[in-house]
């Protein structure tokens, strides 16, 4: 079974909610870059207080920063790892190769949850998270397609991108996923 996977999606795919699910059964390490920014938001840290209205606005956390959560949280681990929401942007791709090269821990697997965009609006509306109303979606939505989307390209030419229509209810999307790491 693949160790070293990615979810990789726009904003409200579900790639978080997917990948919690896909670490509860598999024990592996789940990393979302979102989850530890909004956490570092939430106990007031200095890099807290540098992301909140970033993340407030919908655009992207700046690579640094970024790279050194990912640094400080991707472990050796040899039950495996899942990367949500990193990387974002090409600079970020380079930078987590590095990462993974350190490591010798190569990325085997890369799920793309695709999804209508009026159904992940209508999902973020619903979830009515602080960066969840209508202008901030909108951002978001834009960033994703101007710098996240070519990701997809990319990471197909590798012959590491696998497909997940993620407009279904939550069990036939996870019940996909595992299907295909097997
Ligand atoms: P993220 O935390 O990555 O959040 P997301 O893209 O909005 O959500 P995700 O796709 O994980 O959807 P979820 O499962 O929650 O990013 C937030 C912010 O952090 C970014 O805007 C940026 O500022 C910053 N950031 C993060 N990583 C960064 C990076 N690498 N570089 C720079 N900045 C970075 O699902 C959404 C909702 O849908 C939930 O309410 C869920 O319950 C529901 N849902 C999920 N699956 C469903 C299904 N099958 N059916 C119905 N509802 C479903």
């Amino acid at each position: 079974m693949k160790k070293h996977l990615l979810f990789l999606g726009p904003p409200g795919a579900g790639k978080g909610t997917q990948a919690e699910l896909l670490s509860q059964s598999t024990s592996y390490l789940h990393l979302s870059t979102g989850e530890l920014l909004r956490n570092e938001v939430e106990l007031g840290t200095d890099l807290g207080k540098q992301v909140k209205d970033i993340m407030n606005k919908g655009k992207l956390v700046s690579d640094q920063l970024v790279l050194e959560i990912v640094k400080r949280n991707l472990k050796k681990s040899n039950k495996g790892w899942i990367l949500d929401g990193y990387p974002r942007n090409l600079l970020q791709v380079k930078s987590l190769n590095d990462v993974l090269r350190n490591l010798n821990q190569p990325l085997e697997m890369v799920f793309y949850l695709d999804i209508p965009d009026e159904v992940l609006i209508n999902r973020l509306l619903m979830r009515g998270r602080n960066d969840d109303n209508e202008e901030t979606i909108k951002t978001r939505l834009k960033i994703y397609k101007e710098t996240t989307e070519p990701l997809v390209e990319h990471y197909e030419k590798l012959s590491l991108l696998e497909y997940i229509n993620a407009d279904g209810d939550l069990k036939t999307i996870s019940a996909d996923i595992k299907r295909k790491m097997a």
